[in-house]
């Protein structure tokens, strides 16, 4: 056996002994794009599918980090093992706009059974990094039963989000004018809980009003036997309601799993994913047929009206 298989065979080892530097080296593996992204996927593939994701998103502001911290804590005293995902999609790079979360964060940085990572962000063709799912996995092996993703809203991050998680938390607060804005973006249909943070402000009822309100007009949650998603109130910063946020988390996996749910989700997920892989690599696969013989002469017998561009075109993508 080549020797780089023995050292990623210690590393799955370690990290599904939750050994941190472990986790911290294989997530770096799968963030760099590695060329051991493949074999890294595959020796972490029989390992998976314990942890349920949480995704927090919402505007800037409203206190996601401070609710996953608050969240963190909860967890860890009822003996949760938690991993924590920290990805701003507006940028291509780590770090920066996450580092107050790693500030935020310190209050676990001891905690051995807590796992935090900032993550860079932007993939090659716009979307959500690809390394994403598979640090999900990394902290899935490494025997997290809960993992909580932090993201920035911009839109179509947020989707993106809500499509890796099991549970999807909207964070609101008064203030931000978001209840209405969050309507107009359609953001409020990816939610299963409505977290209103800064219930100790003024406007943070109003805001849930608003939301009961906008999920009494319809949408795809007002079907009878549907989830209706829960709003909750919390004031993170002092560490109130953040109990019924997790009772919220627990009741919505419960429907899941009882509509059979999850595994649709998880399905769904995993399609996307394997699309997004095999059209990257038909992408790249193409990139370097262009400019080639083949591409000139099917580029030629079109021009001749010997074939047309269709046919071209399928011949090429059966030849890749
Ligand atoms: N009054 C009040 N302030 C809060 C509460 N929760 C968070 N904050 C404050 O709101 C500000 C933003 O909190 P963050 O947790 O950083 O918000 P965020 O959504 O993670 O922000 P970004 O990651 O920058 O999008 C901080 O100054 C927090 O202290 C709360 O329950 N009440
Ligand atoms: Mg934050």
């Amino acid at each position: 056996m080549p020797r780089r298989n023995v050292d990623l065979d210690d590393l799955i080892a370690r990290t599904r002994e939750s050994d941190p530097r472990a986790v911290a080296r294989l997530i770096s593996l799968v963030e760099n794009d590695s060329p051991r992204l493949r074999e890294v996927a595959a020796a972490l593939a029989p390992h998976t599918g314990h942890a349920q994701v949480v995704g927090l998103t919402g505007a800037p502001g409203v206190g996601k980090s401070t609710t996953t911290s608050a969240l963190v804590t909860t967890l860890r005293a009822a003996g949760k093992k938690v991993g924590v995902l920290a990805v701003d999609p507006s940028s291509p790079f780590s770090g920066g706009a996450l580092l107050g979360d790693r500030v935020r964060m310190q209050d676990h940085a001891i905690d051995e059974g807590v796992f935090i990572r900032s993550m860079a962000s932007r993939g090659q063709l716009g979307g959500l990094s690809a390394a994403v799912p598979q640090a999900l996995r990394v902290l899935d092996v490494a025997g997290c039963d809960v993992i909580l993703v932090e993201t920035v809203g911009v839109g179509q991050a947020e989707v993106e989000i809500a499509s890796l998680a099991d549970t999807t938390l909207l964070v609101l607060a008064p203030g931000m004018g978001d209840g209405i804005q969050a309507a107009k973006a359609g953001i409020i249909e990816i939610a299963d809980v409505f977290v209103v943070n800064k219930a100790d402000r003024d406007g943070a009822d109003q805001v849930a009003r608003d939301l009961r309100y906008m999920q009494s007009l319809g949408g795809r949650h007002s079907d009878a036997g549907s989830w209706r998603p829960p709003v909750v109130k919390t004031s993170a910063a002092r560490n109130e309601g953040i109990d019924d946020v997790v009772a919220a988390i627990d009741k919505h996996r419960g429907w899941m799993a009882e509509h059979g749910e999850l595994a649709r989700r998880r399905r769904a997920r995993a399609a996307t994913e394997i699309e997004a892989i095999a059209v990257g690599e038909v992408r790249q696969r193409f990139a370097a047929v262009h400019g080639s013989k083949a591409l000139d002469a099917a580029a030629a017998r079109v021009v001749d009206g010997a074939t047309d561009p269709y046919s071209a075109a399928e011949e090429l993508i059966a030849a890749l």
